[in-house]
């Protein structure tokens, strides 16, 4: 939610050559430095004009190309493509845009340079965040306030908060800065020095202005360390370790390069500096038809919206873009072996960019895994029939493609979760530290005001906010034209049905579904379909869009200036033709945006959306309200949503899974 940096990065020397890659596949080290060599060397920005890259990133083949490309691997060896990266740099307080030729790696050189002329920024890079966190001990403002608090300048440090914007029309590269006692307990996000704001011009790495409005209790270190041997005892008895998982016949999934396979699932997993984990060509196998099919062209999160409900002059402005003003890859950390994923999982690394434009290795940022809950995927005990009675049953297995991004305080847990039933499952679990305020109130009894949040402990507030986890998902339901079908359910009367004898039937009432083009309305499903495909009896093939609860919309009035940044929070799903440069929900200059490029704007072109190739864009939504156990540490809340078929297969694909026959003890299955 914010940076308070602390962390360090290594940058890698090995060097891994590869010779056809994926036209998906993200940027390779030797990629990243050979993009940075040609911009260095492209002549627009002229040294020692000092310059930072702020994104790196894929610049893909149009999707025909792509597209191609994935139906002629299944023949042949595959094209060899272009390879093309996107920058975004700063330099001379210009945000420069090259987009650069890495196909040779050894004679790269750059393909078209522009200035951004609009409203925004690009993200922070972890280097100035340090960076200007380093002044602050040298400004003797600072220091009178620490001193003032009865506290040493060497126990206190400071994160960048972006300032979001507020109809002003300052041109500067601005962003504020609020301090934390480190001192005596890891959880510094409880200790706030509350009162004190500064402002920092990130180009000038320059402080702007100084506010120490009021001098409030920092709240006490005692009881918020929250790592193993600090935070006890007294503790429960301890728990059976997890990861006890058992594949007799070993991993039932392939890693090829990028592309992962699994039991009728194939698809491509990418990284982005900004997106993090990026999903590409998922495709599931019909084996009634022995084809495979495409249901996923492109699936990722495009931002991480989170406003906080404190109007107050230290908090108004927390109104964060975790992936357009932080990076979810940049913040995407290390799993833990055996606790973030279980003992079966593999692991993938990730690159980026630094600030200096050299390659980053992040390492084991990515865990896939097949998950087996103890859960069913479809079952039947047959009783009543001829015979000896019998059941079938299948287990639920299913793959998971894991990244945790550990945005400051919070702790995002981003699963992509593959189902044999043919679904795409999303979940995004929320964890880690909440944003807490100080107060001088250590009893709620005290408080006669609005506070804008919870007395979660002694002088101590967890304000109240909203978390926004916009998906980009952009959906190919066997082919790449589609249409979105509301299927409404519509309430009878029943005023017509007759029963043998002309009088009505003793129902008065029931349900119907109407089908219709159209977003807004009463309860109903919303497909996805492919209007020129259908069943062999008939039905139009398609998948339906399933919300698992975080269904929360924005409560902030239209008019308000983070409401106008991310005005798309307003509604839930919006669907848009496919345009390639339409990634970033908020607009491809988040930090510091107005709102004029975000996917609210875009959608105001009023573009055809009937059998085109059409994007979803899921937001996943909740209103946090804090309670006392979010303290000092919170845990997991989560939010998910679900792509299933419907009318797709025949029939249901699950009769094409074997049961489990050759795990000796199983007698899941007897009869047939
Ligand atoms: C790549 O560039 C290097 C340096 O200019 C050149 O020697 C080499 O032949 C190029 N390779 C290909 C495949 O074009
Ligand atoms: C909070 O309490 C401290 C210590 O008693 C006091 O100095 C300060 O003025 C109080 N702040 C406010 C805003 O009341
Ligand atoms: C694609 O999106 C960009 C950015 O919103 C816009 O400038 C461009 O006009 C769009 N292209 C089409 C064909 O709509
Ligand atoms: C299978 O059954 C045998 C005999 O009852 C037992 O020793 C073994 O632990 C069981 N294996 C599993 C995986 O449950
Ligand atoms: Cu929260």
């Amino acid at each position: 939610m914010f940076g308070l940096v602390l962390a360090i990065f290594s940058i890698t020397s090995a060097i891994t050559a590869k010779s056809n890659p994926h036209p998906l596949d993200p940027l390779s080290p030797t990629e990243l430095a050979a993009v940075r060599s040609a911009v260095l060397a492209s002549g627009h920005v002229v040294p020692p004009l000092p310059i930072s890259f702020h994104y790196v990133g894929l610049d893909e083949p149009d999707k025909p190309d792509v597209l191609s490309h994935i139906s002629a691997t299944v023949t042949s060896g595959g094209t060899i493509f272009l390879r093309h990266a996107f920058v975004i740099a700063r330099a001379g307080g210009l945000s420069h845009e090259f987009r650069v030729d890495i196909t040779n790696t050894s004679a790269p050189f750059v393909l078209s340079h522009g200035i951004h002329g609009g409203h925004g920024f690009p993200m922070f890079t972890t280097e100035e965040q340090v960076a200007v966190g380093a002044l602050l001990p040298k400004y003797p403002p600072f220091v009178q306030s620490v001193r003032r608090r009865g506290l040493a300048i060497t126990n206190v440090g400071c994160g960048v908060f972006s300032m979001g914007w507020f109809g002003d029309n300052d041109a500067r590269r601005l962003a504020k800065m609020q301090c934390f006692v480190t001192s005596t307990t890891a959880n510094f996000y409880a200790r706030p020095l509350e009162g004190v704001t500064l402002v920092v011009d990130m180009e000038a790495m320059a402080i702007v202005s100084y506010t120490d409005r009021a001098v409030y209790t920092v709240p006490k270190a005692e009881g918020t360390d929250y790592r193993a041997g600090k935070a006890g005892p007294p503790f429960n008895g301890p728990l059976p370790a997890p990861g006890v998982v058992v594949q007799p016949e070993g991993k039932g999934f392939h890693i090829d390069g990028h592309v992962v396979r699994w039991a009728n699932w194939e698809f491509h997993v990418g990284f982005d500096m900004r997106a993090g984990t990026v999903i590409s060509a998922a495709s599931v196998h019909d084996t009634d038809a022995n084809v495979w099919r495409r249901v996923l062209y492109r699936g990722f999160v495009s931002e991480v919206f989170v406003p906080y409900m404190d109007p107050e002059e230290e908090w108004y402005f927390h109104t964060f873009m975790d992936a357009g003003e932080y990076s979810l890859g940049v913040s995407a950390v290390p799993l833990q072996r055996g606790a973030d994923c279980p003992a079966n999982a593999v692991y993938l690394d990730g690159y980026y960019a630094d600030a200096d434009g050299k390659p980053v290795k992040s390492e084991d940022v990515i865990c896939v895994f097949e998950r087996y809950a103890g859960d069913v995927a479809w079952r039947h005990t047959e009783v009543g029939g001829a015979g000896e009675p019998f059941a079938e049953v299948r287990p639920e297995v299913t793959l998971v493609v894991r990244m945790v991004v550990t945005v400051g305080n919070y702790d995002y847990t981003l699963d992509w979760e593959f189902k044999t039933v043919g679904s795409i499952k999303t979940v995004v679990s929320l964890s880690g530290i909440l944003e807490m305020k100080a107060i001088n109130y250590t009893h709620v009894d005290q408080i006669k005001e609005d506070v804008h949040g919870t007395l979660i402990s002694e002088n101590t507030v967890g304000v109240y906010h909203d978390h926004y986890i916009t998906y980009h998902m952009d959906l190919d339901i066997d082919g790449t034209e589609n249409s979105f079908v509301r299927n409404t359910i519509v309430p009878k009367r029943n005023s017509g049905i007759r029963a043998t004898g002309g009088a009505l039937t003793p129902r008065r009432s029931y349900w119907t579904v109407v089908s219709e083009v159209n977003v807004n309305g009463a309860p109903a499903d919303l497909l996805f379909v492919n209007p020129s495909k259908k069943t062999k009896i008939g039905n139009r093939v398609g998948y339906r869009l399933i919300s698992a609860g975080a269904t929360a919309t924005s409560l902030l009035v239209d008019d308000d200036y983070p409401q106008r940044r991310a005005s798309y929070t307003k509604k839930q799903v919006w669907v848009t033709p496919y345009n390639k440069s339409e990634k970033w929900v908020s607009g491809l200059y988040a930090e510091q945006s107005t709102g004029d490029d975000n996917l609210a704007a875009w959608t105001k072109r009023n573009r055809k959306i009937k059998d085109e190739d059409i994007v979803l864009w899921y937001t996943v939504g909740l209103h946090h309200i804090p309670y006392q156990e979010d303290f000092p540490v919170m845990p997991t809340m989560s939010g998910a949503f679900e792509l299933r078929p419907s009318n797709f297969f025949e029939k249901n694909p699950l009769i094409r899974t074997s049961p489990p026959g050759n795990s000796p003890n199983c007698s899941c299955s007897v009869g047939g």
